[in-house]
């Protein structure tokens, strides 16, 4: 555990003192829309932080948020007081998805409050549903402790968004001096902060349970990802013999190849893990909030099954599947002691013979679609392109909607050292989130992956990326539509202009920003397209036309179960 480095009992103005803060836990980068302690942010330039100008307090937040899942450091944000709202909007991913970032904003002033100051608008409230701690720093001498209360709050337990309002509209009253002999504890910087052991009664009650069952499976979420569990998981499930199924967030975990992978489960999923998930007999839950998206709301595995769940937060634990044994702790910490205390091996052939049926057959089904030439390009095609050419450290950002479901279906991990993250459901969230993880992983390639709607919310921020040299590819699934929208609107006479968009060149606009720009109509061009993208240095724009009509593949569901989003393909 590394010694925390005091800071000096002298003089220092807030400013200073915010910034050396972040530094010493490990910030790199703060995304911001200015003006927000001026001081502060040259304090962070000259101390080696960089300040990044993004071009919406959404999408700076969205940085933070994939600079934090991929650094696995606190992702920070902020705005001046006016643009506090929109910050606040975008935090809404990171808190879904259990990101610890820190939002800053300037607020209303003592003097100011309740006379209709310009601009002037108290933030907290909206802040309050989208965080875990929501403070207000009313003076530089508070600075210290709710700063290190923040971080805190922030990365221990269920990581969460958290956020601070300074004092002033763009937080001039950091400019005083104040003594101060605060320490910071550097292991806040990072999560997890801590990694408990679970109760060895509690473990070795799972092991029973999981040796005496028949048809166990095990569903890994985002924290295993944020634990760094995945290997010690694959080892277990190797010894254990039992298949594994994944959130989206935990999708690279385990590659497609991996005799044991069932690939993702519940909405935006592979037929393998939902079927498998039907009949299991015993389901290990592993850093998952066990939510709709991945049980496909609660259907799978059905309510009644028996679960064994492990989280680091005790409230998550059998909260939806009340048949649960618990193991409360880190994850790879946990898993590492039930590697200590399973069998040398187990067999369970025919349980696994009828998983690989489940693989094989779905694998027959989206080939065709994989592989088959068209004379416009099918997004599984796409994806069969990316996976195929994908280096084995890439990280993958993903967005919502049949993006995403194409993403969890078509896009193999063919690397564990490969990362995939997603958003939560905001769409226009992966272009941003994109930017904030090549941030936190300069020497990785980070491919961006969307439809053109999700890629038109935060366009802008390709000027953010070429003035920062962040190089992203962002490959845009183009269909020149919101792909979705057919299956409401139907034979609608409105339904062309609503659902159908102006052909836009994107990549006229992408050059006009600075980046490299390539139009994709078919394989052998996205190939090419591919490669020229990989020796870039600038970021690039990879628009490829692919078939409007082109649907993902239906999420299995169990016979009779209904259909919470009737038309069946929408993916919302
Ligand atoms: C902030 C937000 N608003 C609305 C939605 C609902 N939504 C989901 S997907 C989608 C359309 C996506 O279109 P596009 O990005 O072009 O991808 P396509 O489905 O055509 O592949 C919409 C509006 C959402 N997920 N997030």
């Amino acid at each position: 555990m590394t010694m925390n480095p005091a800071i000096a009992p002298v003089n220092i103005s807030g400013n200073v003192y915010l910034a050396r803060v972040l530094r010493d836990l490990g910030v790199t980068h703060v995304f911001y829309v200015p003006v927000l302690a001026p001081e502060a942010m040259k304090e962070l330039t000259r101390l080696g932080v960089q300040p990044m100008v993004t071009h919406g307090e959404k999408a700076a937040a969205y940085m933070a948020d994939g600079y934090a899942r991929v650094s696995r450091r606190v992702g920070v944000c902020g705005a001046q007081n006016i643009g506090g709202t929109n910050l606040a909007a975008g935090l809404r991913d990171a808190y879904l998805s259990r990101t610890p970032v820190l939002a800053l904003t300037g607020g209303p002033t003592a003097a100011t409050r309740y006379r209709q100051a310009y601009q002037e608008f108290d933030d907290l409230p909206v802040f309050a549903a989208l965080t875990k701690f929501n403070a207000r720093v009313d003076a530089v001498e508070r600075l210290p402790d709710l700063l290190a209360t923040a971080f805190r709050a922030a990365t221990s337990g269920m990581p969460r968004p958290v956020h601070l309002q300074l004092d002033g509209f763009y937080a001039a009253p950091l400019s005083h001096e104040f003594v101060t002999q605060k320490t910071v504890d550097r292991r806040f910087g990072s999560f997890p902060p801590f990694r408990p052991q679970a109760a060895a009664q509690d473990v070795d009650a799972a092991i029973a349970a999981l040796k005496g069952a028949e048809r166990p499976v095990i569903v890994a979420g985002g924290g295993v990802q944020s634990s760094q569990a995945g290997e010690a998981l694959r080892a277990f499930a190797e010894r254990m013999q039992i298949p594994v199924a994944t959130s989206l967030n935990a999708k690279s975990i385990i590659t497609g190849a991996h005799p044991l992978a069932l690939g993702c489960a519940g909405e935006y999923s592979q037929a393998p893990a939902n079927r498998a998930l039907g009949e299991a007999d015993l389901v290990l839950f592993v850093g998952t909030p066990t939510g709709g998206l991945t049980t496909l709301n609660w259907l799978l595995p059905p309510l009644h099954t028996r679960v064994i769940h492990l989280d680091i937060e005790a409230e998550t634990i059998g909260r939806n599947y009340l048949n649960c044994l618990p193991l409360l702790g880190d994850a790879r910490v946990v898993i590492e002691q039930l590697l200590v205390a399973a069998p040398s091996m187990c067999n369970r052939s025919s349980w696994l013979r009828t998983c690989a049926d489940f693989r094989s057959s779905w694998y027959s089904a989206v080939e065709p679609y994989e592989t088959g030439e068209q004379e416009v390009m099918r997004p599984e095609r796409l994806c069969r392109l990316i996976s195929d050419l994908l280096p084995q450290d890439a990280i993958v950002v993903g967005d919502t909607g049949h993006a995403a479901a194409w993403l969890a279906q078509n896009i193999a991990v063919t690397s564990t050292n490969q990362q995939f993250i997603r958003a939560d459901g905001s769409l226009g969230w992966s272009l941003p989130a994109a930017i904030g993880a090549k941030c936190a992983a300069p020497e990785r390639e980070v491919i961006c992956f969307g439809g053109d709607a999700s890629f038109l919310y935060h366009i802008a921020e390709l000027e953010t990326a070429v003035r920062y040299r962040k190089k992203i590819i962002a490959i845009i699934n183009n269909n020149v539509c919101m792909n979705q929208e057919q299956v409401f609107w139907g034979d609608n006479p409105a339904f062309e202009q609503n659902w159908r968009f102006r052909d836009t060149n994107f990549t006229q606009v992408a050059e006009g920003f600075g980046c490299r720009a390539i139009r994709v109509d078919s394989s052998d061009e996205f190939v090419a397209a591919f490669r020229l993208a990989l020796a870039s240095e600038l970021p690039v724009v990879i628009d490829v036309r692919t078939a409007a009509d082109a649907l993902p593949q239906n999420t299995w569901r169990p016979p009779g179960a209904p259909n919470d989003h009737a038309p069946d393909s929408y993916c919302p």
